[in-house]
């Protein structure tokens, strides 16, 4: 029986345009990506946006750094981002921008909406200024001694070395991250929106079965803290949208954020015949489902539909949060070279591998998710190429030669036949319900039988076999049928194997429902290997190249958006610690290295001996200005390879970065070669 049609609108996370994906960010996309395509198949009808997140200071001073325009650098990021997406087959219905007119429609109705029911307040608040450069500083933007334990160089909200966290104004001799210059506080009014106002509605919203239960739970600590109102505008310069008759104010990124995803919708709507309100308005009978990371809960599950509930739309029916990526039990790391860029794996590797590992290992919940590199390819080439793929190019071949591509008439082994069919219902349910590992067990159990059911039958024993024509085109149409519903269930996961199997199957585009029907007096085509093994050495070389894409901008302060993608790194312990050796070192010669903007080649005396290293220090240092003079260096660092050569140390920089990087050491007495303690 068919159940009715949903109708579906589903979003991902839009994606920040200040940097690159990795494949942390991809977890969340495929996993949206895979549910769309699962309901497609079903043929329910599914709209799948997303867009670029454009706003907020960390792209504006981005842009500054990068001579260009706002605008030029959110077109760039985004054709950057969208190029990922299609590679990684992360096929959205349309992609837009949170720069875009639909947008800026959205925030002035949504805004005025909110503002007229009187939930928005204003009050003038105290906030860090860089005098210098006229602009209020994010915490983010402020660093300064930590106050609790006088760690150097922390920011404004956080310290890196002991976790404090404080406010900007409790920092020991801050600085501007942006000019360097010493923030003063100034005073200015804000605009909040007074969350407060829908404790009630937000109360029954996230118990409504809206979320997972573990969201609910995390939602309790913060509705027992309180329901504090939202900051939701910033001060010219601002890259964004402005105020409406509030001018030099600016909507605060993360408020018009989440319109993108309507805003995305319009603009598709606006090109097809949908009906924008029938979707979006409050009342609409149509599902809105989020899919998210599990760090913007907050402002997806409390902020968003009370801003949503206050102004007329429709509040989602599910926001969906995912866990995060560690790649061998451990956070992504620069040096280890496990941060890896979604384009790094492209170069490297098919992106089905890791829709089919990311898929092995999901459930619905919020827990993290391991990339074990050594399980990951033992599990593809088992899983994928041992077993799914093996079924057809064991009996593909007999069926091309010796009866034309023609598949018998009927299935050799109804009862294993029925067993894969009735299979299709749990299957289902696991995807739903988004419980992806569960419906890749059962597919490798199912293909587990095809493989034990080939074995009892011996197609390559029976084509020996004298009059045994009918038999060898029943068993290899047996398992080309198998092979096909197998694929069928993995379609939304390996979207481009699949088409390829369609291809060699010569049948239109697999629907679910196409799982009730068998394949009989068929004729398929030629057999093409559909997925090739993982090669160790393209793992390797992709780890590799992650590190070489550190090692070519080292000492460089990254500024980052909303979501740090740079978290501290695994504790270490003194021991640990005291195995750096820290040098003394003469830069007896420093010079310009050919194709590199940022890195100067230095030869290091440390006391008769004589190191290469190239450091990330052109930025702020003339090779002149070096030479002769006293620098200190890591002396036991492993060398690395690097696009350059071989770089023999690294030497310690201190300062937020561009012209403000500091490496050398006065010229105290010390000498090259001394300890530094
Ligand atoms: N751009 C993710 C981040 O950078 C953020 C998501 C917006 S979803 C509306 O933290
Ligand atoms: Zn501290």
């Amino acid at each position: 029986m068919q159940d009715k049609q949903r109708q579906i609108l589903v979003s991902n996370a839009l994606p920040y345009a200040n940097g690159p994906l990795h494949i942390g960010h991809l977890v969340g996309y495929i996993q949206a990506d895979i549910w769309v395509r699962f309901q497609k198949m079903l043929g329910n009808e599914c709209h799948y946006v997303c867009a670029d997140d454009t706003h907020g200071t960390p792209i504006m001073l981005r842009a500054q750094k990068e001579g260009i325009t706002p605008e030029a650098l959110i077109e760039a990021m985004s054709r950057e981002h969208q190029a990922d997406f299609t590679d990684f087959a992360v096929a959205f219905d349309n992609y837009h921008s949170t720069h875009s007119p639909e947008n800026q429609e959205l925030a002035n109705t949504i805004y005025e909406a909110l503002d007229n029911a009187g939930h928005i307040n204003k009050r003038t608040i105290k906030q860090a200024y860089d005098p210098e450069k006229k602009m209020f500083l994010p915490d983010r933007f402020i660093r300064g001694e930590c106050p609790k334990c006088g760690a150097a160089d922390q920011y404004g909200d956080n310290c890196e070395v002991c976790g404090a966290t404080y406010s900007p104004t409790d920092l020991k001799n801050p600085v501007s991250a942006v000019s360097g210059a010493t923030p003063i506080e100034k005073e200015s009014e804000h605009y909040f929106f007074k969350l407060g106002d829908f404790e009630k509605l937000l109360h029954e919203w996230t118990r409504a079965g809206h979320l997972q239960a573990e969201v609910t739970n995390k939602l309790d600590e913060w509705f027992e803290a309180g329901l504090q109102e939202w900051d939701i505008s910033r001060d010219a310069p601002y890259f964004g949208f402005e105020i409406p008759n509030a001018p030099g104010k600016f909507f605060y990124v993360w408020l018009d954020a989440p319109m993108g995803y309507l805003a995305s919708f319009k603009n598709l709507c606006d090109k097809t015949n949908l009906n924008f309100d029938d979707w979006c308005k409050a009342g609409s009978d149509k599902e809105m489902i989020h899919f998210i990371g599990k760090d913007i809960i907050y402002f997806h599950a409390l902020f968003w539909p009370a801003v949503l509930e206050g102004s007329g739309f429709r509040t989602p029916s599910a926001v969906y949060a995912n866990g995060f990526l560690t790649v061998d039990g451990q956070k992504m790391s620069k040096s280890r070279g496990t941060f890896i860029k979604a384009r790094t794996y492209l170069n490297h590797l098919n992106p089905e591998y890791l829709r089919y590992y990311f898929s092995a290992k999901l459930g619905s919940g919020i827990d993290d998710i391991d990339l074990n590199l050594e399980d990951f390819s033992a599990r593809v080439n088992s899983d994928l190429v041992g077993k799914v793929v093996n079924i057809a190019s064991r009996c593909a071949g007999f069926i091309k030669k010796r009866f034309d591509g023609q598949l018998s008439e009927t299935v050799q082994d109804p009862e294993l036949y029925a067993a894969l069919v009735a299979a299709n219902e749990s299957i289902k349910t696991a995807y739903d319900n988004r419980e992806y590992s569960r419906a890749m067990r059962e597919i490798m159990t199912l293909a587990d039988k095809v493989n034990q059911y080939i074995d009892d039958h011996k197609p390559w024993v029976i084509a020996k076999e004298d009059n045994s024509d009918d038999k060898l085109q029943a068993v290899c149409s047996m398992g080309i049928n198998c092979f096909r519903l197998l694929m069928l269930y993995l379609k939304p996961v390996l979207p481009v194997m699949a088409k390829k199997t369609e291809a060699f199957l010569n049948i239109e585009a697999m629907q679910w429902h196409d799982a009730d029907t068998a394949l009989t007096n068929h004729k398929i085509n030629k057999f093409k290997p559909l997925m090739t093994r993982i090669e160790k050495e393209s793992i390797e070389k992709m780890i590799e190249d992650s590190k070489v894409d550190l090692e070519a901008t080292p000492n460089e302060t990254v500024v980052t958006g909303p979501l740090a993608d740079d978290p501290i790194a695994d504790e270490i312990s003194f021991e640990d610690f005291m195995k750096v050796d820290l040098r003394i070192a003469k830069i007896v010669k420093a010079g310009h290295v050919e194709g590199a903007d940022k890195l100067l080649q230095l030869t290091l005396d440390i006391g008769g001996e004589t190191r290469n290293v190239f450091a990330g220090i052109k930025s702020a240092y003339a090779p002149e200005e070096l030479e002769g003079k006293l620098t200190v260096m890591v002396a036991n660092l492993a060398p690395r390879k690097m696009r350059f050569g071989l770089s023999e140390g690294m030497v310690l920089a201190a300062g937020p970065g561009g012209k403000d990087l500091f490496v050398l050491h006065p010229d105290n007495g010390a000498e090259p070669g001394m300890k530094v303690k």
